[in-house]
This record gives structure tokens, sequence and C-alpha cells, in this order.
């Protein structure tokens, strides 16, 4: 599918960039422990290449959010696969907390693998301190709202915006500061990207809304055709029992929930707008772009 995506060019404002690196490095010398949160959808492309290179040393934990929304045998793929490498990962709902229990007993854990190295620094009973990191919506704030039980972290904080640093107590032995590394996704691979679109994290003034939306049926005809064909109600075998292509089932669906413009053709932009919107609130059930290659 990555043959017409050529035309993917995105700039994430190349100033803010290095300079939110530079902070979450500088900010880093105080942490002890990263939690990394992925978009459990699309965790390759919500991945920030630069992470390894930004956050060294420490311990990283993983959180594959909004696990509301993905498909619960692949999140379990997902964590198998990070396990393997040696890495902790999670399924978490930040939105309703859940999983967020297993991430404060992960901490613990993965603390007493580098308590040693502290007790020789003489910092014996200090707060374990944390630090989130992830690429923007993947849901930074409303983790931290989650874990520190109050609303403390704004949802949709601008990027590149200097708080003043500020920790908040998670539990007697832990610490969370309460700015997130903001880092950007990197779109060098145009499947990775479309990905990204297909969740929402690129908007339409990036890609053009009916090529997202188009490759996105794309993708569910040849993954999830169930979940459409309940969904719309459609058809995805013509009478001689072959596939429809891409576009008769965009038709289709466009047809069965009255997307049309005068004269009965298709209105490509509501019909898109539905397919995204659809997706994007869970309204297929839940659904894994990605898995572990
Ligand atoms: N369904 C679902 N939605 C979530 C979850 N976590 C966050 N969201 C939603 O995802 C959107 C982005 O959440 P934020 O917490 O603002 O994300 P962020 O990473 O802080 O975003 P930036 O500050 O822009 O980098 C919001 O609409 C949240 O309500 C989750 O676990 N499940
Ligand atoms: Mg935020």
């Amino acid at each position: 599918m990555a043959n017409q995506q050529n035309s993917i060019n995105i700039n994430w404002y190349p100033g803010h960039m290095a300079k939110t690196k530079k902070q979450i490095i500088e900010d880093l010398k105080l942490i002890d422990i990263v939690i990394e949160i992925l978009d459990a959808r699309v965790p390759l492309a919500s991945q920030n290449p630069d992470i390894e290179d930004v956050i060294k040393n420490k311990k990283k934990i993983i959180v594959l959010n909004k696990a509301d929304l993905a498909d619960a045998n692949s999140t379990n793929k997902w964590i198998e696969y990070y396990n393997k490498e040696g890495i902790k990962a999670i399924a978490v709902e930040s939105n309703t907390s859940k999983g967020i229990k297993d991430v404060i007993e992960t901490i613990k854990e993965e603390y007493s693998e580098i308590k040693e190295k502290f007790i020789q620094k003489g910092r014996i009973g200090k707060s374990i301190r944390v630090m989130v990191v992830g690429i923007p919506n993947v849901g930074k704030s409303t983790f931290i709202n989650s874990i520190a039980k109050r609303n403390t972290a704004k949802v949709g904080n601008k990027p590149g915006v200097t708080k003043q640093k500020q920790w908040i107590k998670v539990t007697n032995e832990i610490e969370l500061m309460d700015t997130p590394g903001m880092l950007w996704p990197k779109f060098e691979d145009n499947e990775l990207a479309m990905h990204l679109a297909f969740v929402g994290t690129i908007g339409d003034t990036a890609i053009d809304k009916e090529e997202i939306a188009y490759y996105l049926l794309d993708f569910l005809i040849n993954n999830y055709p169930q979940r459409l064909i309940e969904r719309f109600n459609i058809e995805l075998n013509k009478d001689n029992n072959n596939q429809k292509e891409t576009i008769e089932v965009l038709e289709e669906i466009a047809r069965k929930r009255g997307a049309l413009i005068s004269g009965g053709n298709i209105n490509m932009q509501k019909v898109s707008d539905l397919i995204l919107n659809d997706f994007q609130s869970g309204k297929m059930g839940r659904i894994t772009i990605e898995l572990p290659r």
C-alpha cells in the first residue's frame, strides 16, 4: 500500500523539536525510570526512534495506552514481544485507569533491580523518580492524571512550552515529573505515517483525509472484514464471489449511509469522515493496525 504515499512530507517544527529534546535530556538527569507511552493500536508508528538515544541507560517501561481501542489478542502479542526483548510492557486504559495499578507494581519491580546502584551513591530512602515520554496524542497527560489520581497535567498541552518543574507524589515511594517529554514521530516510513493518520495523530492538514480513509478501508477489508460487514451492513464480495475493490466498498458504505451529493454521486468527504470517525471512536470494535514484525 505504500506506493501511492510518496507525497507524505511532514515537518514537525524542527526548532521546537531540538529544544524539547534538549529539555528532555536535561530533565532525565533527575530520573530513575522512564515510562514510554505508545498507542496500543500502532506501537511501531507511535514510537519515536530517537527515544533509545535520548533515554540511554535509564530503565524503561512501555505502556501500551488506549488498550480499550486495540485488539486484546494483538496487545498480548506485543507484550510478549517486548518481554522477549527484556522490556516490561503493560496494557493501559488511561481514561478509565485500567492497568494503572500494574504500572505502579512494575515501577517498584524495575526499581528493585537498580536499587543497589543508588544505595552505593548514598541515595537510599529517596523516592523513585519517574518521567513519562511519548509522541503527541498518545495520552501522556491522561496517563499522568490517572496515575497521580488528580488533574495535574492539562490534556492537550502545547509542545515546547517550558513550565516550572513539579514533582507529583504517586505513592510513598514514587514521584513523577509533571512535565511529560514530548517527542515527535518520524516519517521516514510512509506506511507508518499513514498508520498515525488512521488513529488521528497526524491530522488531515498533513495527508488528505480521503486518502487516509481509503487506505484505512483497504486495511480493514483485508484484516477485519467481518467488522465492516457488521458495522455497515454491506457485502464485501460480488455476485461472482470475487472480492470487491476498495473503491466499490467505499461507494457501498456511502450509499448505505446517505453520504451522497445531488445526482446520486458519492460525497467523498462525508464518507471519509464517517469511516475515520467510526474507527477512531472505536465504533468498529477493538482494532490493532500493527503486529510485531
Ligand atoms: N479511548 C482512550 N482514549 C484515551 C486514552 N488515553 C487518552 N485518551 C484520549 O486521547 C486524547 C489525547 O490525550 P492526551 O492525554 O491529551 O495526550 P497527550 O499525549 O498528552 O497529547 P499532547 O499533550 O498533545 O502530546 C484525548 O482525547 C484523551 O481523552 C485511553 O486509554 N483510551
Ligand atoms: Mg499532553
